[in-house]
């Protein structure tokens, strides 16, 4: 028995259809839902066994979840509610619209904001809790550039002033500035999540809402139904990391995360699927990973056509028309829905004969109904056991008249003209000022107007105002210096790498008395790689439900445990997710009051350029914590070639302002980075962060030089120490060489080389941080400029090596520009040596010579310059190059 789609779809006996659908109805009357689903799950069954092929559709009619009869009243006052709405959509537009007259072209957007308005209002008044028993409430991630909707709010409760609204994007000329976007750096005690860069507002809620789950399962922060609430653009939806993440909240039963997607049909340049429907693809696509899914479609003007649509007509039409039309029927008004929607049956032009076109051109979308939105919410606040999605359809420039209303340009449009104004004023039934509106400026009644002291009470019994960023005082003390001394003494004669001394230090620091509890290790399915297996048994893989199986190796010592109250993020391979627990971890002293200090260890290649926008985004949350970047280096990450060996990460962490980087050679320098770190970010509230390298090369981790220990842990810190001085009795020229990182060891090899054989006296410094180096040196240079009149300051690194003679090659696993970074400070003397160019898979011995980053390397570029300055003799030079295995005639590694 084969049937064509048609035969499937076709009713061909309904009669028979009617009794089954009948006996159904019955036992959803008598029985209930869940048996209804039981036994639809039995005849699924049955009809499989019966070798039936039974598609299940993820998708439903596109019409409202909740069925009218399972809706609740509506709890508020609806007039002065819309009243407060209207009042803050005017003080949105009139900010963004006053801004482009004074300055055109400095931007901002009325149109989202206005689609988004009814889903924020219905938040405010009844919803969002800014605290819940004086310990964090709601988390909400709004829409970036809805930003202006909630500066207008903020304003009308008198939390913003007027002057911070006429300074919207306006803030380097005058205080207090209004930043285009929601960004903490920019305002600290207002925004708490970064979100306009599309994608990473929904990957950063959902891991958010999963680390909320971690504090409470580790009993750091006490249970509570708290939320995070993520408002989101339809055309969001299509970033990678705005669904590459959603099974997450599903598997871990995240029911504290609410998704609000904004479904106004429309991006930027168009529909966002004019010729599909973006409702159902989202629909079906939440619904296959496991998501309750909400769809508010129908504002309850057309409930009464539902239930009149005996002949199932309008449900038919409303799933046959697309989104192009959708956004036709919203921008040319009644005449036009009736035409052409209505007007396709004679069934469906019937149900609104009695309208007048007038009418059929106000008919509401879902989410611009403040009750469906409300039960919306309530359903979702009430979901158990998983996370839900509300698809909200919405118009894009709402109310706004023929401007804006449902245009292809709209999201660009940045000014109201005279007559917008007059139809925002009528439709908005809005009671401001002549002047306001003549002028298109903020408006703000008494505060004892009834919609003022009702929008008051509804903060107050909501735990107060939002967004808000308060991070409470640090309780943090750093680790003391003998804490680390054991770092200090070097590994003896055991060969080990810097991943191995740093995850030796993250294992000490997980047993510390005060602080061991509050360190997050993070991995993306690299813990082996990095030797980080030890702390599996010891701290335990983070895991929701605990585990609920026994683990093959579970009768090995350092067997794979996973526990609800584990200490350890396993992300498995998710780069983005690990970035967005990061920052969920590296926040949470300002969004939980809870000073967690994340270590996020990963393949460095697969750092900043992979995940680069949220690394960002962190700074701009003034996130605390370590990125490690694992396998670091083009030439000391051996065998695995092109795609694997980074060379460059120190040079993109470089870009970010307040990133503090260093690539360290040696176990005592990452002890005292490490507590230094520490210190600076949670002691001391400093709001930057660290990225460290990490190599996989095992040698004998040295002992810190003898001598003052202070100044040592300065250099280091400031990114320069002297390491080992040369010991050449009368020698023939004098050479500084600086290594980085792994390179470090071929850069004292190096030292001994040109000793030996060469009578060249080589000073080996560490160069733990080119980029600190170079801030140090701008900022003094600026101060410099600054004061021409007072005596000037020397950069540090020109107060180090300026005292000590001779060319400077500076030699790392990065590339040149690393080191070019001091070149300003060091005129002709500097040469450097990196790994520009594509890497290659060999052993490190031949990465090195192909890269001239070996010891022959820096040895013969040591000759050669001090040749070129006259130190010492040309020919003999050119002969070194060839004794130290150089050709002189190859390819370069940077183009090969
Ligand atoms: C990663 C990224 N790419 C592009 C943009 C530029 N941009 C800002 S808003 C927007 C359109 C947003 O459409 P949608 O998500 O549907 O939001 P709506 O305004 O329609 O509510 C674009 C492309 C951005 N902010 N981030
Ligand atoms: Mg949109």
């Amino acid at each position: 028995m084969h049937q064509t789609a048609t035969e499937r779809t076709v009713d061909l006996d309904p009669r028979e259809t009617t009794e089954w659908m009948e006996a159904l109805d019955q036992i959803a009357d008598v029985a209930g839902p869940d048996r209804v689903t039981f036994l639809l799950d039995k005849l699924t069954e049955r009809a499989r066994e019966n070798g039936v092929e039974v598609l299940s559709r993820a998708t439903t009619d596109y019409i409202n979840t909740i069925p009218v009869d399972q809706e609740v009243p509506y709890p508020g006052d609806r007039e002065l509610e819309r009243e407060i709405k209207s009042l803050v959509r005017w003080n949105a537009m009139a900010m963004v619209s006053h801004q482009n007259k004074l300055d055109d072209g400095i931007g901002g957007h009325i149109a989202t904001y206005s689609s988004l308005a009814t889903l924020l209002e219905v938040g405010f008044n009844h919803f969002f809790r800014a605290s819940i028993d004086g310990q964090a409430g709601d988390m909400v991630y709004f829409q970036g550039h809805a930003s202006p909707g909630v500066y207008a709010r903020a304003f009308v409760e008198g939390r913003l002033t007027e002057q911070h609204l006429l300074n919207f994007r306006h803030e380097l000329r005058d205080t207090p500035g209004l930043s285009s976007y929601p960004h903490p750096w920019l305002m600290k005690d207002f925004w708490q999540f970064p979100t306009v860069s599309m994608g990473l507002g929904p990957i950063n809620a959902i891991y958010n809402a999963r680390f909320m789950r971690y504090l409470e399962h580790r009993g750091l922060l006490p249970e509570s139904d708290r939320k995070v609430w993520a408002f989101l653009g339809d055309g969001e939806m299509d970033e990678p990391e705005s669904t590459g993440a959603i099974r997450i909240p599903v598997g871990e039963k995240l029911d504290n995360l609410i998704f609000v997607i904004n479904c106004n049909l429309q991006r930027l340049d168009g529909p966002v699927r004019g010729n599909g429907k973006v409702i159902q693809e989202l629909e079906g696509l939440f619904h296959g990973a496991g998501w309750n899914v909400i769809k508010c479609l129908w504002g309850s003007d057309w409930d009464p056509l539902f239930a009149a649509d005996t002949s199932g007509r309008l449900v038919q039409l409303m799933n046959e028309c697309v989104d192009g039309e959708y956004q036709s029927f919203k921008a040319k008004g009644g005449a036009y829905v009736r035409r052409e929607f209505f007007g396709r049956y004679p069934e469906t032009a019937a149900l609104v004969e009695h309208m007048t076109d007038e009418q059929l051109g106000t008919f509401h979308r879902g989410g611009h109904d403040p009750s469906k939105v409300y039960n919306a919410y309530k359903r979702a606040v009430e979901h158990k056991g998983g996370p839900t999605v509300i698809l909200a359809k919405t118009v894009k420039g709402y109310g706004l008249g023929d401007n804006f209303e449902a245009r292809n340009p709209t999201h660009q449009n940045k000014k109201l003209k005279p007559e917008d104004v007059v139809h925002v004023r009528e439709r908005f039934k809005l009671t401001i000022p002549d002047e306001c509106a003549t002028n298109v400026t903020p408006f703000c009644p008494e505060q004892s107007n009834p919609a003022m002291v009702y929008m008051h009470e509804r903060r107050k019994a909501l735990g107060g105002y939002m967004p808000v960023r308060n991070p409470a005082p640090s309780k943090t003390v750093a680790p003391a210096d003998d804490y680390i001394e054991e770092f200090r003494t070097g590994s003896g004669d055991r060969a080990l790498s810097t991943t191995m001394a740093c995850v030796a230090m993250l294992t000490k620091l997980m047993k510390h008395p005060q602080l061991g509890k509050y360190i997050v290790p993070i991995v993306p399915d690299e813990a082996r790689t990095f030797g980080m297996d030890g702390m599996f048994r010891a701290y335990g893989i983070y895991a929701s439900g605990g585990q609920l199986y026994k683990p093959h190796d579970a009768d090995m010592f350092l067997y794979y445990k996973e526990s609800k109250d584990g200490q350890i993020l396993e992300e498995g391979i998710t780069e983005a997710g690990s970035m967005a627990e990061f920052t969920a971890a590296g926040t949470a002293y300002a969004n939980y009051g809870i000073d967690m200090i994340p270590f996020y260890i990963y393949y460095s290649m697969f750092g900043f350029q992979r995940v680069g926008d949220q690394v960002w985004a962190f700074g701009d949350s003034r996130g605390k914590g370590f990125l490690l970047g694992g396998t670091a280096g083009r030439t000391t990450l051996s065998g695995e070639g092109l795609q694997h060996q980074d060379g460059h990460s120190l040079l993109t962490a470089s870009t970010v302002p307040n990133l503090v980087s260093y690539d360290p050679a040696f176990a005592f320098e990452i002890a005292v980075i490490v507590r230094d770190g520490i210190r600076r970010m949670f002691e001391n509230r400093e709001d930057i962060f660290y990225y460290l390298t990490l190599y996989n090369e095992n040698y004998r981790q040295e002992p810190e030089p003898e001598g003052d220990r202070a100044k040592m842990d300065e250099g280091i810190l400031k990114g320069l120490y002297l390491f080992r001085k040369a010991s050449v009795a009368k020698p023939k020229a004098t050479v500084q060489l600086l290594g980085s990182g792994s390179i470090l060891t071929e850069a004292i090899k190096a030292q001994q080389i040109l000793a030996e054989k060469y009578s060249v006296a080589a000073d080996v410094w560490s160069a733990t941080s080119y980029t600190e180096l170079r801030r140090e040196a701008l900022k003094t240079e600026r101060w410099n400029m600054l004061h021409p009149a007072e005596t000037a300051k020397v950069p540090y690194v020109q107060q180090v090596l300026g005292a000590v003679e001779g060319p400077v090659i500076a030699a790392s696993d990065y590339m040149k520009a690393v080191q070019d970074q001091i070149a300003p400070w060091l005129g002709a003397r500097l040469t450097s040596l990196g790994t520009d160019g594509f890497g290659r898979s060999d052993n490190r011995t031949y990465l090195r010579s192909h890269f001239e980053v070996n010891a022959a390397s820096i040895a013969a570029a040591a000759l050669s310059r001090l040749a070129r300055e006259g130190k010492f003799d040309a020919k003999k030079a050119a002969k070194a190059i060839a004794e130290l295995g150089l050709d002189p005639e190859r390819a370069d590694p940077a183009t090969a």
